[in-house]
């Protein structure tokens, strides 16, 4: 659809057609707005504890020797890092459920390795090509998406003529999860990587064109990508289960998320890992979403926010961009700063693209280096912080990443602002977007603050600033390399008073990895308070768990 903004204020919306469902959520306020519209589309989905670590991948990981020798660089550099993510290098001839037996072929005893040092690890899905086992179980069992005529419909996609499951037919969710079993019982991944489902495809509609009709050249069309509505993609006359692929193209990704994301509950028994860059709404409930092949350059890094703040506000709060950028040559600088913001990421993955200079935090100087471990750190001391607002955002349809409006919404000084945000109510994070910010000339970074009061604080290379909310509490936990690693250190509270002295904050707590804990009360739940009891200083904690509660108080 095309939509068009007007000066009356008005927007004009022209769509090519299809099926249409028009809802109004009333508010009034921008967060009861976001309330209203998960209820239609669902609530996110808790994610995984590890999950919210440190995710680092590149295309060009070729062989599990050098995967192998990244992940250890990483540890000797001591930098924090959960996962360890492979492209599609890993695949036999890139198809998809195999693994390359010369370049991969230990791959099982990698990922046992990892697992052994606290660590998890990912790879990437694409679209299954023609003769071999999963594509013959899938013709035999009828899955893939149908041609107008009836036949198969084959597009182009990286390992070359490739079919593509349609995941509306129930049978097709069945197959792919005996795809995902199956490759699960040789290599344990922790969570899958799902491209190019959009659907991508590198022909115009599929190998042999699309026939010539009203749903490939409607009446109307917008202005895309390749000018008709079938340019990198398949026929829009193409037949799923369901209906045309004219009805369903905008939520291939979503069907796919859903697909993957049951299979891997039933398959690991654990809360599922599902990372998506096709999206609709409704997406979050099943998957996270990354903001796809940005550009190693300071306008992409500035705008990488408000794709995140949008993503909040489409119930999926679990999302980032490709930390340092995808495509380009990153620079040292550049890299540190979208370490620092990526550290603020919801989810927090460097990820490059196969020709580029590498971008691993340890392959640049130590200055730099050290200020991308001082981000990272920060960041695994905030997990409990951070994993509490995402039990919010799964029970409360609240945001994680949180644009200033949201939270200050008669304040007129915070509608455009989309340089900041916030975690939940109480975090306010105020990165560098700007090259030179830090240089020796320039010491000072540029910030506004919100209230209408705008301020100037230094930020040098090793710093991102990052402010607490009077009255607020702050639940956080010494870091270490990985979250199994910092889940057993003790935990410490920041509190930030209020002008009379109070200030509030919570903490949910429970294994990081159990389906349902909330729903099943496997969780433990504290309330903290501080402030004034006669004359002294206390901090309280009320701490819900299994229904029943116990009450500590501390001096300070
Ligand atoms: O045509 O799998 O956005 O993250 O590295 C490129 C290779 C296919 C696109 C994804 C990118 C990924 C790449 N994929």
């Amino acid at each position: 659809m095309r939509v068009i903004l007007q000066p009356t204020p008005a927007l004009t919306w022209v769509a090519i057609g299809g099926v249409l469902d028009l809802y109004v959520f009333l508010g009034p306020d921008p967060q009861s707005v976001i309330r209203q519209y998960l209820q239609v589309i669902g609530y996110p989905m808790m994610p995984p504890y590890w999950s919210l670590g440190f995710h680092l991948c590149r295309w060009g990981y070729t062989t599990t020797i050098t995967t192998r020798h990244v992940a250890q660089r990483m540890h000797n550099a001591k930098f924090p890092m959960d996962v360890q993510w492979n492209d599609l290098d890993y695949a036999d001839k890139r198809r998809v459920f195999t693994f390359d037996p010369w370049r991969f072929g230990d791959l099982p005893e990698m990922v046992e390795e990892f697992h052994k040092r606290g660590m998890k690890y990912i790879l990437i899905l694409h679209h299954p090509p023609g003769t071999y086992s999963p594509f013959d179980d899938g013709l035999k069992r009828d899955v893939f998406i149908k041609n107008a005529t009836g036949r198969i419909l084959i597009g182009k996609v990286w390992p070359g003529p490739t079919a593509f499951p349609d995941f509306t037919n129930p049978e097709t969710r069945c197959w792919w999860e005996d795809c995902i079993r199956d490759f699960y019982s040789k290599v344990p991944v922790d969570g899958l990587w799902i491209d190019m489902n959009e659907p991508a495809s590198f022909v115009q509609g599929s190998v042999e064109g699309c026939p010539d009709s009203d749903l490939e050249n409607p009446p109307y069309t917008p202005r895309v990508v390749g000018g008709q509505l079938n340019s990198g993609t398949i026929c829009m006359s193409a037949q799923q289960k369901l209906s045309t692929h004219y009805n369903l193209h905008n939520i291939y990704g979503l069907t796919e998320a859903y697909a993957t994301h049951s299979a891997l509950m039933k398959v690991r028994g654990k809360r599922p890992f599902v990372l998506s860059r096709s999206s609709f709404p409704g997406i979050g409930h099943f998957s996270g979403v990354w903001t796809g092949d940005v550009r190693s350059d300071w306008e992409q890094l500035r705008y990488s926010i408000p794709a995140v703040l949008q993503f909040s506000l489409f119930g999926v709060p679990l999302v980032g961009a490709d930390i340092c950028g995808f495509g380009g040559n990153t620079t040292e600088e550049l890299c540190v700063r979208w370490m620092q913001l990526g550290a603020f990421y919801p989810f927090m993955r460097n990820h490059n693209d196969k020709p580029n200079a590498p971008q691993e935090p340890y392959v640049f100087g130590q200055k730099a280096q050290a200020a991308m471990r001082s981000a990272l750190n920060l960041r695994y001391s905030l997990l409990p912080f951070l994993y509490t607002l995402f039990h919010h955002a799964h029970t409360s349809a609240d945001t994680v990443a949180r644009p200033l409006f949201m939270e200050f919404p008669t304040d007129p000084n915070c509608q455009t602002i989309d340089r900041q945000f916030l975690w939940g109510s109480s975090l306010l994070i105020s990165p560098v977007l700007e090259q030179g910010a830090c240089s020796p000339v320039c010491l000072w970074g540029l910030f506004h603050l919100c209230f209408g009061q705008y301020l100037l604080l230094p930020a040098p290379l090793d710093t991102i600033n990052i402010h607490v909310r009077d009255g607020h509490i702050i639940p956080q936990q010494e870091p270490a390399l990985t979250t199994a690693a910092s889940r057993r250190n003790p935990f410490f509270l920041t509190v930030a008073l209020s002008e009379g002295g109070w200030a509030w904050g919570d903490l949910f707590w429970d294994d990081g990895d159990s389906l349902e804990t909330f729903e099943m009360r496997n969780y433990c739940y504290v309330i903290f308070i501080a402030g004034q009891v006669g004359k002294r200083r206390a901090i309280f904690a009320l701490e819900l768990m299994r229904q029943s509660f116990a009450f500590y108080c501390t001096s300070t």
